[in-house]
């Protein structure tokens, strides 16, 4: 790097995240049940290059090989999610043993390593008995959601630093029930909408059930895309408003107090519901990857807003744009939008896939991963400079993994996976990220 990283605050948390299915595989081990993601991934034509998550980075075996490549990288937490289908096969009753066993193991050898476990409770893994009984679009499931939270809790509450209800439920309506995309693979559009209302209630319930058994913070995993107006008549800016609404403030207005955004109210809201989803949090979780072009939409179009292509940045294999500024913006912009209701932030994901191949000697360069990193955490550092208490960053993701409906395709690791090996090999974006860590660590 040219200039080196500005510091952060003492006490900053560094971290890398993952999620259960995309790297644990040991889909039949202990007892594990099905869940959406099992049974999308087994249809023919759901996934790019017809993998499943069977087996995955096999993490479910590996998990001590994998806290020692966390050590090693020296962060001081690391934010996994535990599988629903693990610790309730069926949905519903008592816990399986065996699964929250598995995660009892990881949280120790966490522990022992000097590293905060950050505990995500659903990262779109429903089982799959709950979707057969209408899945988030059955109010019910708010209420095992809850439920299933407090089994998680009972066991793991003493040891568990921070919890995390939801991953990016915005990206689990629109893809998974709104486009079909993802599991369980709905394509409603618009009608998708009572999945927001059923999760966040989902969310509000869980914060009581996480608060019966742990003194530890709660939070949440948003994703958000600030829009880019690609156009400058009035129906431009209501469609940036419109997708401004729909992808950034449905799951953040409700959550802090200020209720639905207008235009986007679920019909499903019952007396008392936006009193639970507003019950405090202790922290914000920020997923960003990229903003979004919008303008207005041609004649006859489904949808209030047209996506358009960001021209003009470097893109990632996903052909996401690489565009630093837009979180230093997206944090600023949520301190001006909600101002004194706005908890900490620790921005829960951050990252990009690129092709990472190892050379003949075996070694993988990625520098497209350490620019990247190297310009959002800038974007950090100057909206912490701005006034925003932002208190931590998860790289997605430690390892390559499997990235739903991209299959394997996709790798956004610092530690390569080969698939067929299952063999790590870290990049050199984690000898970067291990040094800038203990850069920080110090230098008081
Ligand atoms: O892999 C996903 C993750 O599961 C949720 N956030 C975005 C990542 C990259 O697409």
């Amino acid at each position: 790097m040219t200039t080196p990283q500005p510091r952060f605050p003492a006490g900053f948390r560094w971290g890398v995240s993952t999620s259960a299915y995309q790297i644990e595989g040991g889909a039949d081990a202990g007892g594990r049940g099905l869940s959406i993601w099992d049974t999308f991934a087994h249809t023919p034509g759901r996934i790019a290059d017809g993998s499943t998550g069977d087996v995955a980075c096999d993490h479910y075996h590996r998990h001590a090989e994998d806290v020692a490549l966390m050590a090693g990288l020296g962060i001081s937490a690391y934010r996994f999610s535990v599988a629903w289908p693990r610790v309730q096969p069926g949905g519903t009753g008592a816990a399986n043993q065996a699964g929250l066993d598995f995660y009892e193991r990881l949280v120790d050898d966490l522990l022992a390593a000097g590293i905060d476990p950050v505990a995500t409770l659903f990262h779109w893994d429903l089982p799959q008995p709950l979707e057969d009984a209408g899945g988030w679009l059955n109010r019910d499931t708010a209420g095992r959601f809850a439920e299933y939270a407090d089994l998680v809790a009972a066991r793991l509450g003493d040891r568990v630093k921070l919890w995390i209800t939801l991953n990016e439920p915005f990206i689990h309506m629109s893809l998974g029930h709104g486009t079909g995309e993802h599991a369980p693979g709905e394509a409603l559009l618009f009608d998708a909408f009572p999945v927001a209302h059923h999760q966040l209630l989902g969310h509000g319930l869980a914060v009581a059930a996480l608060r019966a058994h742990s003194t530890s913070p709660v939070a949440i995993a948003n994703n958000y895309s600030p829009v880019m107006l690609r156009g400058d008549t009035d129906a431009d800016r209501v469609a940036g408003a419109t997708y401004d609404a729909l992808h950034n403030r449905l799951f953040t207005d409700p959550l802090l107090g200020l209720g639905y955004p207008p235009g986007v109210e679920p019909t499903v809201v019952r007396d008392g519901d936006l009193d639970v989803i507003a019950a405090p949090i202790d922290v914000l979780g920020v997923n960003y990857y990229n903003p979004t072009g919008i303008r207005a939409p041609e004649e006859g179009s489904p949808l209030p807003f047209e996506m358009v292509p960001l021209d003009g940045y470097p893109r990632t294999a996903f052909d996401w744009p690489v565009v630093p500024d837009g979180l230093r913006d997206l944090l600023t912009g949520l301190k001006e939008r909600y101002g004194d209701a706005l908890p900490p932030i620790q921005v829960t994901e951050g990252g990009c896939a690129y092709d990472d191949v190892p050379d003949a000697d075996g070694r993988v360069h990625d520098p497209e991963r350490i620019t990247y990193l190297d310009g959002h955490l800038r974007a950090v550092r100057a909206a912490i400079d701005a006034g925003v208490d932002i208190t931590g960053y998860f790289v997605w993701s430690l390892l390559d993994n499997w990235e739903w409906a991209e299959g394997f395709s996709k790798r956004f690791g610092l530690v390569h996976v080969d698939f067929d090996t299952l063999v790590r090999t870290p990049k050199s974006s984690y000898a970067w990220y291990r040094d800038l860590i203990a850069d920080n660590r110090d230098r008081p």
